[in-house]
């Protein structure tokens, strides 16, 4: 865990404000690939690839968009190793960077040498202008549904057009309660901080719970970006975020519909293939020390779960 300040690696974990809460920084790179290249950066098969932890929420939505849409000939992908320590996220013998870096954090300093802020995952690189794009997931998720469309293997869009308004709607919604929300109360330092995300968060997922009681997904009956959004976080909730984030009212799986809801997106072929449980599980146990000082990682629990039928045809 750490930071780079003006290109300068300093290790810290993240500082809580006053009242003990967890405060997430705001990505730096926000520009955007369209698909007739105003912007500088157009749509190329091969020109831009991608960096994630199979473990990440944020970087899971973007693999996920990228699989269903049969993007992986166009947009490549290394996988950074899922035990984040001092030095950040590093990469793997087995999937090192294409570009020769050790850590993450050499291609956020490729991008910008004098950078000030978190190394994180997603990062969508350009191999042409050897810069970061965008390392925003909602953002990306949205470039490479419909400014690589013309690309993709897969037809159909996970953002169609007439129900935009109301995916951006349900992005907005879940963010904070539920997606930031676990983060929010696993990473509370004082107990009301904790109790007021963990309190937050199950209200939260009461209400889509009843929402997902009349609609097969959350902006309808089609699969949309905002069932990504969702699913990347359901997923890790009764593996990781139950115990080790201590948001434990109650598990996905024993909910009425979100439980069944979860093993339907998951049962998705590009949804399951994008799943590695045990990375999330050893990435979030094993680098969290301010969470879990041991490093000591569960045997637990059975993911049987996710494979009975999800009855929500
Ligand atoms: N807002 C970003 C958040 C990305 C993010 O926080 N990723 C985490 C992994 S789950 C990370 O790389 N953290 C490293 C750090 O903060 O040092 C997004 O949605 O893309």
């Amino acid at each position: 865990m750490g930071q780079l300040i003006d290109g300068v690696w300093n290790t810290a974990w993240y500082e809580p404000d006053e009242k003990g809460a967890f405060k997430r920084p705001k990505t730096q790179f926000r520009s955007r690939v369209t698909k007739d290249g105003s912007s500088g950066f157009a749509p190329e098969a091969g020109r831009y690839h991608l960096y994630v932890s199979y473990a990440c929420p944020w970087a899971h939505r973007v693999l996920i968009t990228r699989a269903e849409r049969g993007l992986e000939d166009v947009i490549g992908v290394t996988v950074v190793d899922p035990k984040m320590g001092d030095d950040g996220w590093p990469f793997s013998a087995n999937d090192p960077d294409p570009l020769g870096g050790r850590f993450l954090r050499d291609v956020y300093v490729r991008a910008n040498p004098k950078y000030t802020g978190r190394v994180t995952v997603p990062v969508f690189w350009d191999n042409k202008t050897s810069t970061i794009v965008n390392n925003e997931s909602r953002e990306l998720m949205r470039i490479l549904d419909t400014e690589f469309a013309h690309l993709a293997k897969t037809p159909g869009t996970l953002a169609p057009k007439e129900l935009v308004p109301r995916i951006d709607e349900v992005l907005d919604a879940i963010y904070e309660p539920i997606n930031n929300g676990v983060y929010r109360a696993g990473f509370a330092t004082k107990q009301e901080a904790y109790e007021s995300a963990c309190n937050e968060l199950f209200t939260a997922l009461d209400h889509w719970d009843g929402v997902l009681g009349k609609q097969r997904y959350l902006a309808g009956s089609v699969f949309t970006e905002a069932d990504v959004a969702m699913f990347t976080t359901l997923l890790r909730f009764d593996v990781v975020y139950y115990a080790h984030f201590k948001c434990n009212k109650r598990r996905i799986q024993d909910y009425p519909n979100l439980g069944g809801y979860l093993r339907d997106v998951y049962q998705r072929p590009a949804v399951k293939k994008t799943c590695h449980l045990d990375q999330i599980k050893l990435h979030y146990y094993w680098s969290q020390i301010a969470v879990n000082p041991h490093r000591i990682v569960p045997v637990g629990p059975s993911l049987d779960y996710l494979e009975l039928p999800h009855g929500r045809g």
